[in-house]
């Protein structure tokens, strides 16, 4: 009997059966049994978001080789030289909601309107999604990692897709039901949660799908390190000043000095300090009064996960999720990581002496 040799990409897959690696299909597939009611309208929704980061990774991946390196010369409504591969990345992410016909409107860090999409007569384009299809894009040319950042809304009860606004995307970050991010990394990951734990995904480029490699994520409650520019240091308020200087002195409880790690792409700090312990911060100053990063599309979706993960995320003084935002782009402080880490934050910004907490 001739021995018929299987290519190595069957072996693999064969290697990856039920019993080593769930892929983010069965996953996601498996999750919907639990809600009787389901249609599996979310499911194709995740499922059209997954194939757009998939395109985009293999972009990502030859940015290098092909003419995509650099900016278009167009500057995106935040006053930011845009990338080509922001661009690239943010007509996948849209092409696949179309494809899809879940989605009934984005919103996108690239366009500064919103896209209202037709919807299907299959389907039912209940969603609204919101994303930063190429967040930390100017660490592109130097090969950094980036990452997508996305947001997951219900339409609201009484609004008929076709006669959807953007108004009915200010919605407070509590109204989630799904939000996560990919990184594009030394691995490709997809992290999300919808309410029951966060789980992360990672991508096996020999055959093409998300596998689940880290189940019910959660972040540990006190870290050791810290994520700032502190090139910012001169517009910080006095308490950020004070607890900047209380995680760099020489003491315990806790063990301190801690150490800083700052990459200047927001996914990537996120998610070191989701996976080791710490805390990103990005705050409001006075040269940046309202902060950098945006709302709907970066702190909402990042303070859904790290909660999940029994971390914490405010501007400093106020819930993220509880803030109701007013516009499409704005832009909020951001404290977001280790529970203990956040709230000795919050602390320090209520001029409060270090308390002992957790
Ligand atoms: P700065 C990237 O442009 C970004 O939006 C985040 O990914 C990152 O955390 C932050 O800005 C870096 O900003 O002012 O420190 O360069």
């Amino acid at each position: 009997m001739e021995q018929v040799m299987e290519s190595e990409t069957v072996v693999r897959a064969k290697s990856f059966g039920p019993g080593r690696f769930q892929t983010l299909e069965q996953f996601i597939i498996a999750q919907q049994h639990r809600f009787p009611h389901a249609t599996g309208a979310f499911s194709r929704l995740l499922r059209d978001l997954s194939v757009a980061a998939k395109i985009v990774n293999r972009d990502i991946r030859r940015a290098g080789l092909l003419d995509v390196f650099g900016d278009t010369g167009e500057v995106n409504i935040q006053g930011e030289q845009q990338q080509k591969l922001d661009l690239a990345a943010h007509n996948e992410f849209v092409r696949a909601l179309q494809r899809g016909g879940e989605c009934c409107l984005i919103g996108s860090e690239e366009d500064e309107h919103g896209i209202i999409l037709e919807t299907h007569p299959e389907s039912e384009g209940k969603y609204i999604v919101l994303f930063d299809p190429l967040d930390g894009s100017s660490n592109i040319d130097v090969n950094v990692s980036v990452g997508t950042i996305f947001s997951i809304y219900h339409l609201p009860e009484g609004i008929e897709p076709r006669d959807v606004s953007v108004e009915a995307a200010l919605q407070p970050g509590v109204e989630q039901v799904g939000a996560g991010y990919v990184i594009y990394g030394s691995s490709t990951m997809l992290v999300y949660t919808t309410g029951d734990g966060v789980y992360g995904f990672t991508l096996e480029p020999s055959i093409g799908e998300f596998l689940l490699s880290h189940p019910r994520l959660q972040t540990p409650k006190q870290g050791k390190l810290y994520s700032i520019n502190e090139g910012n240091y001169v517009w910080f308020e006095e308490g950020l000043k004070r607890y900047i200087k209380w995680m760099q002195r020489n003491a315990d409880e806790p063990k301190r000095p801690f150490s800083t790690r700052y990459i200047g792409s927001f996914v990537a700090d996120f998610h070191r300090n989701l996976l080791k312990g710490g805390i990103f911060i990005y705050p409001a100053t006075a040269k940046n009064p309202s902060g950098k990063l945006r709302l709907m599309y970066e702190a909402n979706p990042m303070a859904f996960i790290i909660e999940q993960a029994g971390g914490r995320a405010s501007d400093g003084h106020t819930r993220i999720l509880e803030k109701q935002p007013q516009a499409l782009h704005e832009r909020t402080g951001l404290f977001i990581g280790s529970e203990a880490m956040v709230l000795r934050a919050e602390a320090f910004l209520r001029d409060e002496r270090p308390p002992d907490i957790l």
